[in-house]
């Protein structure tokens, strides 16, 4: 019988098949190949609820670690921790390296008193075809709308700890009852509420909480922002450098559509921001 991995604590997965979940061990000669086995991961069992084979993954992430994703939804808070244009575009660049659509969702939207910020992060994410879900804890989240993109898809949540990904989990169906941690004013973030990957059946589909992380635990280098920012991904190509980093090289594509509008000076500003903290990817070898 076929299933999939939902999650997996001291040697023993919980595999879902048909409706039914499963605690299985995998069988002796595929104990080596453990630590290959993943959330996400389609697996044969047999008779015994032992795994005796793993399907081949269409994908697979290293952080949060999954396999087999239909979209990565990235979620930011508006505060606590605050709003970082960084992140979300540095989160985006990293799905686009991955070839995982993405969608964006702000939770804690009921804090906002100034939407300028959030107005343009929209269009901005509009003109490179990126959806923004505003979520919040009243009358006005855009929770129903975002429910309508999780039907048969795997969906993985991605997020920093405490921006609100289990609530938000928690709001999609109170029935999957996620623990929701707190924002510590003292450590500045959250306290790392969730502390494995889990999948959890959804509408013929699957949704993956995952425990928060840093922007540092992402290996992204300038050369990777360079060719997989979001609408540059195509665009390189045109430029005359091979290894342009689209800041004073000449004939730069990214430059030339900024200058006549079609992409936007906002994302450009962030690009550049981001680019400047990130490493070269030539630094890993020198050592
Ligand atoms: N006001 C408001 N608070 C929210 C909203 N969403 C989440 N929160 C709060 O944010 C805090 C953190 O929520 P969690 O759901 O635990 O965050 P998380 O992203 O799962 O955190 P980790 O599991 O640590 O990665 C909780 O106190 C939530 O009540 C929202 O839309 N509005
Ligand atoms: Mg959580
Ligand atoms: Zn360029």
């Amino acid at each position: 019988m076929r299933g999939k991995i939902l999650s997996t604590v001291g040697g023993v997965y919980t595999i879902y098949s048909d409706g039914v979940t499963y605690n299985v061990f995998p069988k002796g000669n595929l104990r080596f190949k453990n630590k290959h086995l993943t959330i996400g991961d389609d697996v044969e069992i047999d008779d015994r609820l032992v795994i005796v084979d793993v399907y081949e993954r269409k994908n697979e992430l290293i952080r949060p670690k999954s396999s087999n994703i239909d979209q990565l939804l990235i979620v930011m808070s508006v505060v606590e921790p605050e709003l970082s244009l960084e992140l979300i575009y540095k989160f985006l660049t990293y799905a686009n390296m991955n070839k995982i659509p993405s969608l964006v969702a702000l939770t804690k939207v009921d804090k906002v008193k100034d939407f300028t910020k959030i107005n343009i992060l929209k269009e901005d994410l509009k003109k490179i075809g990126t959806d923004l879900f505003l979520l919040s804890y009243d009358e006005n989240s855009e929770i129903a709308r975002l429910k309508n993109t999780l039907d048969n898809k795997t969906t993985i949540i991605m997020g920093q700890t405490g921006v609100g990904k289990s609530s938000l989990i928690n709001e999609i169906d109170p029935a999957f009852n996620r623990k929701v941690g707190e924002y510590s004013m003292a450590l500045g973030r959250g306290k790392h509420k969730t502390k494995e990957v889990i999948l959890l059946p959804y509408n013929n589909g699957f949704i993956g909480d995952t425990p928060g992380f840093s922007s540092l635990e992402l290996d992204i280098f300038k050369e990777d922002l360079a060719h997989y920012f979001p609408g540059y991904e195509e665009l390189y190509l045109d430029c005359y450098f091979s290894d342009c980093l689209h800041q004073n090289e000449k004939e730069c594509a990214v430059k030339k559509n900024i200058e006549n509008g079609h992409l936007s000076k906002e994302a450009y500003e962030t690009y550049l921001k981001l680019l400047s903290e990130l490493p070269y990817h030539k630094e890993r070898f020198k050592k």
